[in-house]
């Protein structure tokens, strides 16, 4: 059994959770609270408290550095998803450094800003407090004031996957590879809120979106 310890808004663990119903595989999903990943130490014995951790049978991987894609290529090589096809190594990873870098921390400020209605009045000091250690004193106000020119920094930001697009129904390629999925994870993020859409001049990024959430690996004999 594949179980996917996550919170369910995570960017990282919604590019993992993607590539899983991609896979058609069957597998559970184990929320932790932001505040709580006393499951995650638990299970990497001590080495991780990140999320996304994977628990593949008796096999548990997680992230072992900033700049890994651990669980994505035991998932793509477990499940032959050819995500990672030697054609576009290299290109692959000077993109998801694009997305886990510019696109990631646009999106998940303008995210937090909503942290209020996705986080329990429990934990609101500690996500606070996380945050604040992070981006220092005040940062969910300053990204709240700063939310227009925020969206306008990912409407720019999205300019060339936009233009990816215009040949091709993926981003590299006629069928998903990784940075479909890591793209896909990171705006994942930032519309989890509920507040946000896609920005409206993107419509390819759109078409290609609505495809994301569909496409199965089964749509790609052979
Ligand atoms: N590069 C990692 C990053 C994972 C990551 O940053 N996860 C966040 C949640 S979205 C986390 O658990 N951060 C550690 C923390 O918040 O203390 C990946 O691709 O999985």
């Amino acid at each position: 059994m594949i179980e996917l310890i996550q919170f369910p808004w995570s960017p990282f663990c919604i590019v993992q959770r993607s590539i899983l119903e991609f896979a058609g595989v069957e597998f559970k999903t184990t929320n932790i609270p932001n505040t709580d990943r006393s499951l995650v130490w638990k299970v990497t014995r001590g080495q991780s408290y990140q999320v996304p951790v994977l628990r593949d049978g008796r096999q548990v991987i997680f992230e072992p550095g900033e700049d890994t894609q651990a669980i994505a290529e035991h998932l793509d090589k477990r499940l032959k998803l050819g995500l990672f096809p030697d054609r576009w190594a290299g290109l692959q990873t000077l993109l998801w450094r694009n997305l886990e870098d510019q696109i990631e921390g646009l999106g998940f400020k303008l995210n937090d800003i909503y942290y209020k209605e996705f986080i329990p009045a429990r934990e609101h000091l500690a996500f606070v407090r996380h945050k604040e250690r992070k981006f220092g004193r005040g940062c969910l106000a300053r990204w709240r004031a700063e939310q227009a020119e925020l969206l306008h920094q990912l409407e720019m930001g999205l300019e060339p996957y936009e233009q990816m697009l215009i040949e091709r129904p993926f981003l590299l390629d006629a069928r998903p590879r990784f940075v479909d999925f890591d793209l896909y994870g990171m705006l994942g993020n930032f519309l989890a809120s509920g507040h946000y859409r896609l920005p409206a001049p993107h419509a390819r990024l759109h078409n290609w979106h609505e495809r994301m959430s569909k496409v199965r690996l089964a749509d790609f004999p052979g």
